[in-house]
């Protein structure tokens, strides 16, 4: 498998982590090329706290895969904010390699995109503080996923879950990203990365672009499939709620036969149907055939045969996927190759935004 550019000398070990933000040296190994600079910048990430589930691609990844050509894509894999949860270390570290390995097996080809961690780059906790300072407290205290998060039973509701939001707006506004692709849930904080943007701006003086949500209809708000009011989310404590995108095909049948369904035996989209809704859109987001196709094709099956089929084409779908993921995460010094390159793109790019908040915000320039 070809590394993006150079040979970077990344052989074996840990990933050089950067430690300092040298600005004039970054910015001057940074050459993008003359498409990379007319092409509008989209940045997302996700966050190592679990096996990536079906949500996380049919909401997210597989929409940034499709975007390759047409923006310069930025993919930091979030790992600062897998941390505002208990987590184990290690586990961290194996599902930030299983993260990157997916990634690229899902088709974010790290040619046509700067893949890295965010932990790797100085400058994402940096702004967060900046920003935390213009943030109100109770913008925090209403965002919806730190409220789940801080409701769950033997919840530690620490500062970094509050302030988890202000770290994502930093992603964002570090690489002063044009567009944002989410799935609905992160909705609510992008709106409010997009009001601390404005305050900054209002603030000092016009800083950041304002960044633009992009939110794909398919696949937009994959439900759990124990609780259809509930998404479907990789930390989910019952492994039953979610299709994992390593899941056997024994074990994705065995999901998706059990998945709750709604009384009744018919196979349409209502309102009072939430569980076969959901299936229902997960088939056709899994398939790219619409809903009403699928109606059709089902009306005169029961439950049993739908799940069935469901199953069927989300084994397919996942076989090659996963085929590509068992060869990527043998192969340690591809993936330090591809975070290495990564890192030093998006590295530069930081440096030279915090330099410009830094001297809008009245900082002394860094002496030499
Ligand atoms: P956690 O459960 O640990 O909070 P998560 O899977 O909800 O994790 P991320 O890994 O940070 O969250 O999400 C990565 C991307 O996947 C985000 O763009 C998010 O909007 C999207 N996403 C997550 N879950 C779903 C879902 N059920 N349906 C659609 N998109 C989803
Ligand atoms: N908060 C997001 C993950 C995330 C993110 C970002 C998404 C962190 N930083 C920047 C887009 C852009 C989540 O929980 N899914």
């Amino acid at each position: 498998m070809a590394a993006k550019t150079i040979d970077t000398g990344v052989r074996t070990g840990n990933p050089t982590p950067e430690t300092a933000c040298n600005f004039q040296a970054r910015t001057l190994n940074f050459r993008p090329s003359m498409s990379d600079k007319q092409k509008p910048l989209i940045l997302t990430g996700a966050k190592p706290s679990g096996e990536l589930t079906l949500g996380n691609y049919l909401g997210a990844i597989k929409n940034w895969a499709v975007m390759l050509d047409q923006y310069e894509c930025f993919f930091p894999i979030v790992d600062l904010h897998a941390i505002t949860v208990r987590y184990v270390p290690a586990e961290l570290r194996r599902r930030t390699y299983q993260c990157l390995a997916q990634y690229i097996a899902c088709g974010l080809d790290p040619e046509k995109s700067h893949i890295f961690l965010q932990s790797h780059v100085t400058g994402h906790t940096e702004l967060s503080w900046i920003l935390s300072c213009l943030t109100p407290v109770g913008d925090l205290h209403r965002m919806t996923q730190f409220k789940e998060k801080a409701a769950k039973p033997g919840a530690s509701v620490n500062a970094g879950l509050l302030f988890y939001p202000v770290l994502m707006a930093a992603d964002i506004l570090l690489y002063n990203a044009d567009r944002v692709p989410v799935g609905e849930d992160q909705k609510q904080h992008l709106e409010l990365a997009r009001n601390i943007a404005q305050r900054f701006n209002q603030t000092y003086s016009e800083t950041f672009n304002i960044p633009e949500p992009f939110i794909s209809k398919a696949g937009a708000r994959v439900m759990s499939l124990q609780d259809p009011e509930k998404k479907m989310s990789k930390s989910d404590e019952n492994p039953g709620e979610a299709i994992l995108l390593l899941d056997s095909p024994k074990e994705i049948r065995k999901k998706i036969l059990s998945a709750v369904t709604d009384s009744g035996r018919e196979v349409r989209m209502a309102e009072d149907k939430p569980g076969i809704g959901n299936l229902l859109n997960i088939f056709s987001a899994v398939t790219d055939r619409s809903i009403e196709e699928l109606e059709k094709e089902f009306a005169e099956s029961g439950y049993g045969e739908f799940k069935n089929a469901l199953a069927d084409a989300l084994i397919a779908k996942l076989e090659p996927f996963q085929e590509r993921y068992r060869r990527l995460i043998e192969d340690k010094t591809y993936m330090h190759r591809v975070l290495k390159e990564g890192t030093e793109v998006a590295q530069a790019r930081a440096c030279k935004t915090l330099s410009k908040v830094y001297r809008k915000a009245g900082f002394i320039e860094r002496l030499r």
